[in-house]
């Protein structure tokens, strides 16, 4: 057994040899190597000093024999320093437990790769998981990313509907402006712009978003119970303890509806009107690829069960503010195509709004307009959040994949529509986007 003594030298020597690798040893055998630790004998006669160094075992060989070679150096030094009658002889050991721990972390992203686990385009969790989580629970928060769109507000209505006719208690909160053109959802009003301070949720249901950072503030986690989070963007590592998690879905509606389904509960209008928005709003009122058969045959269903398509649409489409026009104008004029023509850009700057009296929450399908002009592969919209600091929306028409091009400016979304914030000038931020908009374009 080591003593209080021998373990406190092997410390010391430890820390010295650390200090003379970074100064004192010059012997280019020997690599980039750490010093793990220190196992002196009780007699303080031999030590063995573990280390360990990135490289093939030939490398880790050759730095072996350079720390053996300087360990009479070492030990001279050691005399010097350490204040002891006698230093033991050193032997120095590659240290063989760090490697055995990278051998695992290896084979486990092995394993992780072979099944598919880190694929952002994964399928996590069920409608029926989640089925049986809401039913095992009382009192819900149910909320969305912030910003909300379409698919945002109609899916965290849609789920507070379906817990209402479940029995539970349900609150809808989003702190942010919601478009107005969305007031005709039932139960719109009852959205709370911040959380009840003394209420406790059993559980928190997250929709459309897979980030705790992009929704508003949740109560303290002690009060959020339970976090289901149900979504459809792409993303290797979804927050939540219950997760329903599918890229092929068009919109939560489709998921909700899913869940419907397994609950064997047919929606009723309200519950119906507030999906079909959900699916008619993410998929573009039907434009886009995600208008797939499950989407149609769900936006069918809710029909059935008493949606009206073309209430809804001139709800959604065709009610907005003159203001929205006032504002449109002044974009369209900062419209800029690429010389080759296949990527368009607008500004929606903040000058804009104030001209106009209007805010953010009046922009959604303004980045259709360059995309929908002939040739334009990739629609770009820069949106100054404040000086020297823009919001940047990519759109595709299907063969670039936007996520990839927001993704190294560290944002995210979909194939098709995608999203990030970056930091510089007007004319940076455009340079650097430009760039990588036409780097992706060249691979055509
Ligand atoms: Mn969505």
């Amino acid at each position: 057994m080591p003593n209080v003594r021998t373990l406190r030298v092997a410390e010391q020597i430890q820390e010295e040899i650390s200090g003379l690798l970074l100064k004192g040893i010059k012997d280019p055998r020997i690599g980039f190597v750490t010093i793990t630790g220190v196992k002196i004998t009780a007699d303080l006669r031999q030590a063995k000093v573990f280390f360990c160094s990135p490289g093939s075992e030939e490398e880790r060989e050759k730095s072996k024999a350079g720390l053996q070679s300087a360990a009479p150096f070492i030990r001279k030094t050691l005399l010097k320093r350490l204040k002891l009658k006698t230093i033991p002889e050193l032997e120095f050991v590659y240290d063989i437990s760090l490697d055995e721990g990278n051998r695992i972390e290896t084979l486990l992203a092995e394993v992780r790769k072979q099944e598919g686990w880190d694929d952002p385009t994964r399928v996590r969790g069920s409608a029926s998981e989640i089925s049986t989580t809401l039913k095992k629970h009382q009192v819900f928060l149910v909320t969305s990313h912030r910003n909300p769109d379409g698919d945002a507000v109609a899916s965290t209505l849609a789920m507070v509907r379906l817990l209402q006719i479940l029995g539970k208690q349900a609150i809808g909160y989003q702190p942010d402006k919601i478009p107005e053109n969305f007031a005709f959802l039932p139960g719109f009003d009852t959205i709370q712009k911040t959380v009840p301070p003394d209420l406790s949720f059993d559980a928190t249901v997250i929709l459309d978003c897979s980030e705790l950072t992009r929704v508003g503030a949740l109560p303290e986690p002690a009060r959020r119970g339970v976090q289901i989070v149900i979504d459809h963007h792409l993303t290797a590592k979804p927050c939540g303890d219950v997760v329903f998690l599918n890229p092929n879905a068009s919109a939560i509606g489709e998921l909700i509806d899913q869940i419907l389904q397994e609950m064997g509960i047919e929606p009723d209008p309200e519950l119906a009107t507030c999906i079909y928005t959900s699916i008619l709003t993410d998929t573009g009122s039907f434009h886009y690829s995600n208008s797939t058969p499950e989407a149609l045959r769900s936006a069918a269903r809710m029909v059935a069960a008493g949606a009206l398509p073309w209430e809804i649409a001139l709800r959604v489409y065709e009610s907005f503010p003159l203001k929205r026009f006032q504002l449109l104008t002044r974009v369209l004029q900062s419209l800029e195509i690429s010389p080759a023509g296949n990527f368009g850009s607008i500004l929606i700057s903040k000058s804009m709004f104030d001209e106009t009296g209007t805010s953010d929450d009046i922009i959604d399908g303004f980045i259709n307009f360059p995309r929908s002009i002939q040739g334009v592969e990739v629609a770009i919209q820069f949106r100054e959040l404040s000086e020297n600091q823009y919001k940047v929306s990519f759109r595709s028409r299907g063969k670039i994949n936007v996520a990839e091009i927001s993704g190294q400016f560290g944002g995210g979304g979909h194939a098709n529509a995608s999203g990030c914030t970056l930091s510089g000038s007007l004319s940076e931020v455009k340079q650097m986007v430009f760039e990588a908009v036409e780097s992706s374009l060249a691979s055509l």
